[in-house]
């Protein structure tokens, strides 16, 4: 085994091997990340063997930037990390040293002098593989790199003698990633995966498996192609995990924000939910309405699917304090008493609800409410629900909607002096 010939290594040489090296190191560094669970490459059982070939580290296709520089370093006798030191690749299938340099003893023993000058050497068949694996031909490809006592000299014969040993199987690749989580209930549309062929160019992809994307659980997909002569690629596979991780929607019912009277009782007018998985599902209500304390309050609405993926939503209730009004009151005599209101004489008048009145009156005529039209002089009871007469010549009325709907004023000691109230 011969290694480095130093009587070759001029500048042009230098130059070519410095710039792989860093172009390797450049172009592979994306590849680094093992940090990342799904760049890894699901691989089915299969036990990697010496195939003989260029590619070395057994992921299906020859590349200049791994399995070229490999065979280049192993060329200049580097060993274990040197020789291994960035050029693993995501979908490298052999990565350790010892499997690496089993195949790379293969195929230099076998294969290795591409010039056929009787000795391996890293400056000239290392140089023709690498440059082979860039694309390059012709020219480009021998200028400079083929050894002294070369037998094979001209490219199209060298070309002919590398892709020899170019792996003959499709390559085949995962699109998108090796590892997928997935929304239960969502449509499923897989990447699929792409493979080609050195002599057949792409090829079709066969895909065993299916994910079934209403029922959660981890489905593996996998993928594998032919060439026209029966070559069959690795087989890679993906797995799938269909989760329901969203929670249930919850629809309120009535608005999110509702204003309640003192004191008036209030029935609240829930919340509905529905899941992507489950459906209908119940609304658990927490919280409390105290209408008989001024105040804001909160509902939440929580709903809660069959794996525990929670929602919530509120709803403020404010019961407000009683708005209140003075109405002052007099009374004039014009061939019978009446009530005057803002300058009418019994004027028909609206309380509405949630407001407190006070009636201001003249202390001989007592104003009163009754369910009927001129209370006592009418066979008519004194209304009093939400009634304060306690303090001297005036009345208040703390109008609620479990106010009677229609009232009437009227003066505890005349007939006839009052009118009609209407609550709203
Ligand atoms: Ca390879
Ligand atoms: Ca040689
Ligand atoms: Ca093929
Ligand atoms: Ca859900």
């Amino acid at each position: 085994m011969t290694f480095i010939n130093f009587s070759k290594l001029n500048l042009a040489h230098l130059f070519l091997v410095l710039s792989f090296f860093s172009l390797a190191s450049f172009a592979d560094s994306p590849k680094q990340d093992s940090t990342d669970p799904s760049s890894y490459y699901l691989m089915e059982a299969s036990a990697s063997f010496a195939s003989g070939d260029w590619d070395i580290d057994d992921n299906g296709q020859a590349d200049a930037l791994t399995d070229g520089l490999m065979f280049l370093r192993y060329a200049f006798g580097l060993s274990g990390d040197s020789l291994l030191n960035g050029l693993i690749s995501s979908d490298s299938v052999i990565t350790s040293s010892a499997e690496i340099e089993a195949e790379l003893a293969m195929v230099y023993a076998s294969s290795g002098d591409i010039d056929g000058n009787g000795t391996v050497d890293a400056l000239s068949d290392g140089l023709l593989l690498l440059r082979y694996l860039f694309g390059l031909t012709g020219n480009t490809l021998t200028t400079g790199v083929v050894g002294d006592g070369a037998t094979v000299t001209e490219s199209a014969a060298l070309e002919s003698y590398m892709s020899g040993l170019m792996p003959q199987a499709p390559y085949i690749q995962l699109n998108g990633n090796a590892f997928v989580s997935h929304e239960q209930a969502t449509t499923y549309n897989d990447a699929g995966a792409t493979a080609t062929d050195v002599t057949d160019g792409s090829v079709e992809v066969f895909k065993t498996g299916a994910v079934d994307a209403s029922v959660a659980g981890t489905y593996i997909l996998s993928y594998s192609a032919a060439d026209s002569e029966g070559n069959v690629s690795r087989t890679l596979t993906r797995s799938v995990t269909v989760a329901d991780t969203t929670a249930p929607t919850i629809t309120l019912l009535g608005e999110p924000a509702v204003e309640v009277e003192l004191d008036v009782s209030y029935e609240d007018a829930g919340a509905t939910a529905t899941d992507t998985v489950d459906g209908l599902v119940e609304v658990v209500t927490t919280g409390s309405v105290d209408t008989s304390a001024a105040a804001t309050y909160a509902l939440t609405y929580t709903a809660t699917d069959g794996v525990g993926n929670v929602a919530t939503t509120t709803r403020t209730v404010i019961v407000k304090e009683p708005s209140a009004e003075t109405i002052n009151v007099s009374a004039t005599n014009n061939g019978g008493w009446a009530y005057i209101i803002d300058g009418v004489s019994k004027p028909e008048i609206t309380l509405k609800v949630g407001t407190t009145y006070t009636f201001k009156y003249p202390a001989s005529h007592p104003l009163r409410f009754s369910t009927v039209s001129d209370g006592i002089f009418n066979g008519g009871a004194e209304y009093t629900q939400g009634v304060d007469t306690s303090v001297e010549n005036q009345i208040t009325i703390r109008v609620t909607s479990s106010t009677a709907q229609t009232l009437y004023y009227y003066c505890r000691i005349h007939a006839r002096q009052g009118g009609i109230i209407t609550v709203k």
